[in-house]
Order: C-alpha cells, then sequence, then structure tokens
C-alpha cells in the first residue's frame, strides 16, 4: 500500500506555544520553555484527526489496522511538523533564519500558532499589551519571502542556463519547487495570471495554493486572551482563526494517563478528589472555567480537523475486500479509513490503494446497498467500498 500520510506543519514566532501544541496533540515529550527558540530542530510526529466511525451505523465491531477506533470514533493518523520560531526578517537570517521551512516543503497545510495573550513580543519575548494581530502579519510575509527565495533561484538558474541554450522558465520553476506539492497547471495559471516580473506576488499566489494557513489563536487560557481572540476575527475575517489552550491540554491528556480523571475531548470528570493535590484541583477548575466552559474544547483537536476537512478538503473511505462481512482478506472488520481527497473518482482511489488494483480495475461496489459503482464514481464521505478487479 502506498497511501500517503498528510503531513501539517506548525510555524509560529517563538513561545507562541508550538511545541506545546505538538506535544499536546502527539503526547510525544519535547521541550517546551518561556524562552525563545526553544526548539532548534524540528520534531515529527504522528498526529490523528478524528470522525465518527462507520461501525456503529453497520452495528458491527471493527478490527482497525491503518487508524484506530474508541468508543466509535475513528483516530486516523497524519504527520505532524513542530519547527523552529520564526522572527521579523527572518529571510535575511535574523533569529534562525528561515532556511528550516525547507523541512515544510511536503506539508499541505500550516497551522500559524498565535500567543493571543499578548504577553509575547514578536521576538518571543516577554513583554505586555502585544498585539498578536500582527504576528499574523509578519509570520504571512515570512513565509512569502521563503517562497520567493525558492523562486529566486529558480530564476538564476533559468538566467544560467539561458547564456548556453534554451531554456524553460516553467520547467526549471517546477524543478524548484518540486516537493511543496504544486501541480505544473497552477504554476502556469499564476504565471498567466499574475507573471513572475514582480516575484513577491508570484510567491504570494503560489503560497495561497500550495500552503494554506490556519490559525490557532493559543493561550486563551490566560486572561486577556479573549480581547486579543476578537481582535484577530475582526482584523482577519477570511481566516479560519480557532480559540486554543495547548497547555491546558497536556494537562487534561497526562491527568487523565494518570488515571485522575475521565477527559472525552469537551469535558472531564474528577475520579478521585481524594487523589488530587490543592494545586491540581485548582488547575482543572481554572480549565474548566476558562477554557471548556467559554470555548468548549482546547481547540487542538479541532484545528487538526479543520485543517483536514475543511481546508484540504479530504474525506473518509473504508476500502473493503468483501463488501457483505466488511472485511479485508483477512477477516479484519473495517480495518482501513483512507483519507482521500473529495472530488476522487473510484479508479483514482483504486490507484491510491494500489497501482496493480488500479491497472485491474474493474468497478466497485457500495457495502450500503450493494449497488456497482462505475469508475468515474465520486467518492463520498464514510463510503465502505468493495473494490472489484481483475485477479491475477
Ligand atoms: N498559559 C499557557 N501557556 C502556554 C500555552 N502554550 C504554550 N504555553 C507556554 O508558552 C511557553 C512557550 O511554549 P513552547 O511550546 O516552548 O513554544 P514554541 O513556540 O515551541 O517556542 P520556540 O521553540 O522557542 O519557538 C512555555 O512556557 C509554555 O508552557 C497555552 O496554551 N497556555
Ligand atoms: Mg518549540
Amino acid at each position: 500500500m502506498v497511501e500517503k500520510t498528510i503531513q501539517i506543519g506548525l510555524v509560529g514566532k517563538p513561545s507562541s506555544g508550538k511545541s506545546s501544541f505538538f506535544k499536546a496533540a502527539t503526547m510525544i515529550d519535547v521541550p517546551i520553555a518561556p524562552y525563545p527558540f526553544t526548539t532548534i530542530e524540528p520534531n515529527v510526529g504522528i498526529a490523528y484527526v478524528v470522525k465518527d466511525c462507520v461501525c456503529k451505523e453497520f452495528n458491527v465491531k471493527c478490527n482497525p489496522r491503518n487508524s484506530i477506533c474508541v468508543e466509535g470514533k475513528r483516530y486516523i493518523p497524519i504527520k505532524l511538523w513542530d519547527v523552529a520560531g520564526l522572527v521579523p526578517g527572518a529571510h535575511e537570517g535574523r533569529g534562525l533564519g528561515n532556511k528550516f521551512l525547507d523541512d515544510l516543503r511536503q506539508a499541505e497545510c500550516l497551522i500559524h500558532i498565535v500567543d493571543t495573550s499578548g504577553r509575547t513580543d514578536a521576538e518571543g519575548k516577554e513583554t505586555i499589551g502585544y498585539d498578536p494581530c500582527n504576528d499574523v502579519r509578519f509570520l504571512t510575509e515570512e513565509i512569502d519571502l521563503w517562497f520567493a527565495g525558492i523562486i529566486e533561484k529558480a530564476l538564476e538558474k533559468f538566467k544560467r542556463i539561458s547564456k548556453f541554450s534554451k531554456a524553460d522558465l516553467t520547467e526549471i520553476l517546477i524543478k524548484q519547487l518540486t516537493g511543496l506539492g504544486i501541480k505544473k497547471e497552477e504554476i502556469k495559471e499564476i504565471l498567466e495570471r499574475v507573471g513572475i516580473e514582480d516575484i513577491r506576488t508570484f510567491a504570494t499566489e503560489l503560497r495561497k495554493i500550495s500552503k494554506p494557513m490556519i490559525i490557532a489563536a493559543n493561550k486563551i487560557d490566560i486572561p486577556g486572551a479573549e480581547e486579543n481572540l476578537k481582535k484577530l476575527k475582526e482584523e482577519f475575517p477570511d481566516l479560519t482563526i480557532i480559540p486554543t489552550s495547548a497547555a491546558a491540554e497536556i494537562a487534561l491528556k497526562i491527568a487523565s494517563k494518570k488515571g485522575l480523571i475521565e477527559y472525552d475531548g469537551s469535558s472531564f470528570k474528577i475520579i478521585d478528589e481524594k487523589k488530587l493535590t490543592e494545586e491540581q484541583k485548582e488547575g482543572l477548575k481554572l480549565i474548566e472555567e476558562r477554557v471548556l466552559k467559554k470555548y468548549g474544547s482546547t481547540g487542538v483537536q479541532e484545528c487538526l480537523n479543520k485543517a483536514v476537512f475543511d481546508i484540504l478538503k479530504y474525506i473518509v473511505v473504508y476500502p473493503v475486500a468483501n463488501a457483505d462481512r466488511l472485511t479485508d482478506g483477512k477477516g479484519n472488520v473495517l480495518p482501513d479509513a483512507f483519507l482521500v481527497k473529495e472530488g476522487t473518482t473510484l479508479k483514482e482511489f483504486a490507484f491510491t490503494i494500489h497501482s496493480d488494483m488500479g491497472e485491474r480495475f474493474i468497478g466497485g461496489l457500495d457495502a450500503r446497498n450493494k449497488k456497482k459503482l462505475g469508475a468515474d464514481y465520486v467518492l463520498k464521505d464514510g463510503d465502505v467500498i468493495e473494490i472489484l478487479f481483475q485477479k491475477r
């Protein structure tokens, strides 16, 4: 199987809470500290997006292979990247520069972790009354300038080659931009629409299609953050902005792991009051009041789900080898949950499972109604499908 794992990058200024978000989502212990540039080398780990599993509807007990099912919820793995902090002027080498963003070439979407408390400045140093709207502006600009740097290299190459032989700018651009997940047609379209005379404009357009960004308005638990969240929403009405508290999510997950609380993602129950210290009780009370009751959750899982399902427009499809029994060849019930792009056809899906399956494709069977499906059938979210193909 050549299933490609979706990759998501966490970006933001130093101390905004990228590593905290990473730890909250992956439960991998990484260094977290209240001073800038705690992270230098990137961290990469597995996080999950969550959707209701179809096992409930089919009234079966599933045996997931490529994913996990907990109480009727399917957890499907994605890859998360936590990188160093970006500061204004990073493209000129300030801070740690922006070279490390090359680790994010494969990321399909970026989550910009913003410190909404207003208690850190543009460089991640402690302050008061800082306006986080600044961070959205400068970070977008730094990402654009990272793209512009890559494009500039392509242009230099084009000029160099042009001196000796005929050079194809589009081809060179495609090569330089590989890994950024940009299609040839998209590059051509932008070249026609905005040209490349102004590298910045070209870079911005490319960034918009290849690295959509959502905002995690983090540290929402800190007093004063609520007003800043309002400001962010007013200033950037077109952006998806989700209030988060990475610190609260870490605390809740750890308390749940230790058996101190039962945590279901939106609320918690204390298992035994006596097991908790006064400090722990106080901490949990604050999380309840400032985060869960106000915003419904810590927002960490919501960010990942929004990025994958709403922004990138993936749907979940369950391939099975037997549409009656809902099993794979080994008898596992609903073994795999695949993330596929909205608009994917059945035949394209067959190819992503296995090139052999695509080449020998005959058709499909919808496990819900046993109807036959053709090559051009467009997959729907929650489809359970047996793919029929010529056996060797
Ligand atoms: N109150 C509160 N503090 C947070 C939250 N998220 C992170 N912090 C704190 O903010 C500080 C910086 O967090 P990190 O996760 O190390 O930030 P970072 O963005 O990875 O920082 P660099 O690696 O230096 O770029 C730490 O003291 C965290 O405990 C949150 O949601 N609420
Ligand atoms: Mg960090």
